[in-house]
């Protein structure tokens, strides 16, 4: 285990107390965290390069285009805190113009940070690293040895759209709390855009995340005594335009029994596990939002093709 790494992972138990919560609720759901085990991460990284998931492309086309302009605003000596870091592609964009000391990596894949702490070691010798282990929407300690370094936040990819807004607005007053007065933070957005656009990118042509979604159902086989038949679910996005998101669900193909530590969970044909939301924003909306978290956005940057938003906060 790498020097210096604070762990607060999951267990079974945790997992499988989660999930008979959701899965026992009138609507069922299953929490996306759930979604992120070995495999889970796996699967999300193949997500990433398919042709319709256009976000990570987007997105680091503009940290590419503007990581000089963002480094001009943060001041030297800095500390980068990544929330949901489990692969560190966005933050050496950063970091290779960066005035910065040390890293810190939070995510709750422990594996997949554990391998990205010997990559950034290896890659990036002057930076101090100190990962932490854990689920980023629980306060997080960090370092002491940070305390009187420039903090810069960073959460990319969009992930605050899993959040739901009130959710959403927790996590950022949070986030301005942990990294303190006088911090900054940089923050990755969706655009709303046609369906014809977004349908695609959570239901795309190979099924990957057809895979994502079903695995779900297998990290439970896997975790938590379940015995889910995956061939008996099916994976739908649609877009709820109401709340402007792409919801993601797993349909039961039949009546069903399933069990899940020792607990038998009844599905009627076609009803559905709520396994994901991802929200998308216009811009003003999510100035609004920060605005609650008590955040301004002093400066937001989109791609050419206005698909997605970085906004610095301070
Ligand atoms: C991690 N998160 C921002 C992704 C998204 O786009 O909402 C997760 C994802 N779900 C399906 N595809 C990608």
């Amino acid at each position: 285990m790498p020097e210096g790494f604070i762990q607060s992972v999951s267990t079974s138990s945790d997992v499988a107390a989660e999930a008979l919560r959701g899965l026992t609720a009138l609507r069922k759901t299953l929490p996306p965290k759930l979604f992120y085990d070995e495999t889970g991460c796996a699967l999300f990284g193949a997500i990433t390069a398919l042709p319709e998931y256009y976000p990570t492309r987007a997105e680091t086309g503009i940290l590419r285009a503007r990581a000089a302009d963002i480094a001009a605003r943060i001041e030297p000596g800095c500390a980068l805190i990544e929330y949901g870091a489990s692969d560190e592609s966005k933050a050496a964009i950063l970091l290779d113009h960066l005035d910065a000391d040390a890293y810190i990596p939070i995510d709750i894949a422990h594996d997949a940070l554990n391998a990205l702490t010997r990559r950034m070691r290896w890659t990036h010798r002057a930076i101090t690293v100190h990962p932490i282990a854990a689920d980023f929407l629980a306060p997080v300690r960090l370092p002491k040895s940070i305390r009187a370094m420039p903090k810069l936040g960073f959460f990319p990819g969009s992930t605050i759209g899993n959040l739901d807004h009130d959710q959403a607005i927790r996590f950022l007053a949070m986030v301005r709390e942990t990294l303190g007065q006088g911090a900054s933070l940089l923050i990755g957005v969706d655009l709303e855009k046609s369906p014809d656009i977004l349908i695609p990118a959570y239901d795309d042509a190979q099924g990957t995340t057809a895979a994502f979604n079903l695995n779900i159902l297998q990290r439970l086989n896997r975790e938590a005594d379940a015995d889910f038949d995956t061939a008996l679910f099916t994976h739908h996005a649609i877009w709820n335009d109401q709340a402007k998101r792409i919801e993601m669900h797993l349909q039961s193909r039949i009546a069903q029994t399933i069990h899940l530590a020792g607990r038998p969970i009844r599905f009627q044909a076609g009803e559905t596990i709520h396994t994901e939301n991802s929200h998308k924003f216009s811009i003003p909306a999510f100035q609004t939002l920060a605005q609650k978290a008590g955040w301004h956005s002093t400066t937001t940057w989109t791609d050419p093709d206005n698909l997605f938003s970085v906004h610095l906060l301070t």
